[in-house]
């Protein structure tokens, strides 16, 4: 065996070996480098003969055509162990428990939404979303509000388009309005959500929360009314009596219209709700007016039903005890630590939501 069939099989051997790229660095140069065994016998054709020079020639290229495919082979074995070695080093437990999921905390606003729902899930109840940029035309004309009405003032309603045609909706009935359009009767939702009003002072700020009941079917009365709203003050204020009263009023989307005040006290200097000589506002409510009915595709003759509307803002102000409205969209981090929820205790359909 010539000196260069030996030299070539030690580096096959040396090759096979190789259990690293760095390693397999080093035989890249040892077999194809400038000095390496390939250049080297290449260099010492020029001392042959004519036709040994041929034959040594032919040879080498054979040896350099094996050799680079065991070299390139060697490469993407090597690449493939290498990544799979990164790969286990790396992985992550998807299915292990975080350290301190007590970190975060859920604004007041957020848990009260939660627990309104899962206490109006309980009797059938669900829950719509719909857009906080509406059209004029679902956020107050579809919901009988006459062309010339207060609330679209210019002063009262954040216009999105100078032709008045975009707003920031005002409430959330037209997410009831497009859930009527969509489906067909009868409808048992609830549609909680941003609104949008041109007012800010002590007890008003430009962006509030407000939560909209709508139920309509065959038959539905203002009876099934006060049993749903009484019903839903008991639960949220979690107290087994609850003294309420309904009060006329006026709404365009609804006829007849009313305000619902309960019952409340002080005493040392904490509010007990339920009993007591005094009154405190907390919803407006009504039989879905006709027009509206008619707006959103459901036939007044054969369906009626009626319609609630709470501001959620205050309502969780009155349950934990907090007095400044404005303090609920500072974002001041020690604030929603102090007031704020564990993620961790989800409101349930079970009795203790704020428990
Ligand atoms: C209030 C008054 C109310 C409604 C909202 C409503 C929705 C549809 C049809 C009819 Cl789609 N009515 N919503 C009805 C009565 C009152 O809100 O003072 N909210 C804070």
């Amino acid at each position: 065996m010539s000196d260069f069939a030996k030299l070539k099989d030690e580096l096959k051997d040396k090759l096979s070996k190789v259990q690293n790229s760095g390693d397999l660095d080093i035989i890249k140069t040892e077999i194809f480098g400038k000095s390496g065994l390939i250049n080297s016998e290449f260099k010492k054709l020029g001392t042959l003969s004519p036709d040994e020079k041929k034959k040594q020639a032919s040879e080498i290229n054979i040896a350099k055509q094996e050799l680079t495919k065991i070299f390139n082979d060697k490469i993407a074995k090597l690449a493939d162990i290498e990544i799979n070695e990164a790969v286990k080093k790396e992985k992550v437990d998807v299915t292990l428990p975080e350290k301190d999921f007590r970190i975060g905390k859920i604004h007041p606003v957020s848990q009260v939404i939660d627990e309104i729902s899962s206490i109006f899930s309980e009797i059938g109840f669900s829950v719509e979303e719909g857009p906080d940029v509406e059209t004029e035309y679902y956020n107050f004309t579809a919901l009988n509000t006459p062309e010339n009405h207060p609330a679209k003032d210019m002063h009262d309603t954040f216009y999105i388009e100078e032709n008045m045609k975009t707003l920031l909706r005002t409430h959330t009935s037209p997410v009831q309005v497009r859930t009527m359009l969509k489906g067909k009767p009868p409808f048992k939702i609830i549609a909680p959500g941003r609104t949008y009003r041109s007012d800010s002072d002590q007890t008003h700020t430009p962006m509030f929360h407000q939560l909209e009941g709508l139920h309509i079917d065959k038959n539905i009365t203002m009876g099934h009314l006060k049993g749903c709203l009484n019903y839903f003050i008991k639960e949220f204020f979690e107290v087994d009596k609850i003294k309420m009263r309904f009060r006329p009023s006026h709404f365009p989307f609804t006829e007849p219209s009313a305000e619902v005040d309960i019952g409340y006290k002080i005493e040392n200097n904490k509010i007990i709700i339920g009993e007591g000589d005094k009154w405190l506002e907390i919803l407006g409510c009504g039989m879905v007016h006709p027009n509206v009915l008619k707006n959103s595709k459901v036939d007044p003759n054969k369906y009626q039903g009626f319609a609630f509307g709470i501001g959620i803002d205050r309502l969780a102000m009155l349950k934990y005890g907090i007095n400044d409205l404005r303090s609920f969209f500072e974002c001041d981090y020690r604030w929603l630590n102090y007031y704020g929820f564990d993620p961790l205790d989800v409101p349930t359909s079970y009795r203790g939501l704020s428990k």
